[in-house]
């Protein structure tokens, strides 16, 4: 912990994660040069008008997805088991706010969790907006528990274009912070990415990246500790539990 920054016991800790706390899990980034966008277009399967034009590529694309998270899911690693670890032993509020669909998390025994990009485990009904808890693979003929209709039970995700989940409560924890970490995210996906420069507006808060390699708004954080998530994340749980 640099010298110039005190943690007080009762600070409150807010963590963004990405893609990359999920990669030693089994998960494929994004933007990685073998990540998800070099084998699909962002625009074939990630946005309403790409659902609506065709649904069944969204849900394959959505199905295969599913199916390798359930398998992952059995799978956090020691980024997240340190986070969990974090939120128990930290006195004050531990928050963690995850870009993620997967269910490592909860997996690896955080609580205090917001999925502003929603969840791979859940569908909804565009028409009626019904949502349910879900595991195998969805289609047009997906009949709506709550409305009756097909063709419109969808992934409970936020697509580009979609405004994301919790927006009003992230804001909150922003606003409260003394800690933010940023971990295993490349800094391109608003406004997620545009969080770092709302707490730096602030000026009250540490900023620390977590990263394998600086993301695109590493100049904007007060330091930065590069490398795989399961060596440097509970390398700085470590730090933070021992100002205690
Ligand atoms: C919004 C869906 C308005 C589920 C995702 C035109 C029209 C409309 C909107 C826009 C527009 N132009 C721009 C926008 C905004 C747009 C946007 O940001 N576009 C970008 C691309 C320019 N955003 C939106 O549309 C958002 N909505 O703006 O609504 C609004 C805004 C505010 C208030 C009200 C309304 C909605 C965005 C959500 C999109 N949905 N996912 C799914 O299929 O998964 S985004 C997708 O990208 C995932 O959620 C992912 O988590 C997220 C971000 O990517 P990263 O997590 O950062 O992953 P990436 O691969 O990029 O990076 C991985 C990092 O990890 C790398 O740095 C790598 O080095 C590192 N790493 C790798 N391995 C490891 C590691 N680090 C540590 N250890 C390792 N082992």
């Amino acid at each position: 912990m640099p010298q110039s920054f005190t943690l007080e016991k009762n600070s409150n800790i807010v963590i963004l994660t990405g893609a990359g706390i999920s990669q030693e899990s089994g998960l494929e980034t994004f933007r990685d040069p073998d990540g998800i966008w070099s084998k699909v277009r962002v625009e074939d399967v990630a946005t309403p008008e790409a659902f609506k034009k065709n649904p069944d590529y969204v849900h394959s694309f959505y199905n295969m997805r599913r199916a390798r998270h359930l398998i992952a899911a059995a799978n956090p690693n020691d980024a997240h088991m340190a986070l969990a670890r974090l939120e128990t032993q930290w006195p004050g509020q531990v928050t963690v706010i995850t870009q993620n669909v997967d269910s490592l998390h909860e997996s690896g025994g955080t609580q205090n969790l917001i999925h502003m990009h929603g969840v791979h485990s859940k569908a909804r009904c565009d028409h009626c907006q019904h949502a349910v808890p879900w595991e195998g693979d969805m289609s047009t003929a997906t009949v709506c528990e709550g409305c009756g209709d097909v063709g419109g039970m969808r992934p409970h995700v936020v697509w580009f274009g979609e405004t994301p989940l919790e927006l009003g409560r992230i804001q909150a924890v922003l606003v409260a912070c003394d800690l933010f970490v940023s971990i295993g995210t490349s800094g391109n996906v608003y406004p997620a990415a545009g969080f770092i420069s709302v707490v730096q507006q602030i000026g009250r808060a540490h900023t620390v990246e977590l990263n394998l390699e600086p993301s695109l708004g590493a100049a904007l954080f007060s330091e930065g500790r590069y490398g795989p998530a399961t060596e440097v994340v509970p390398s700085y749980v470590d730090e933070v539990l021992a100002t205690l």
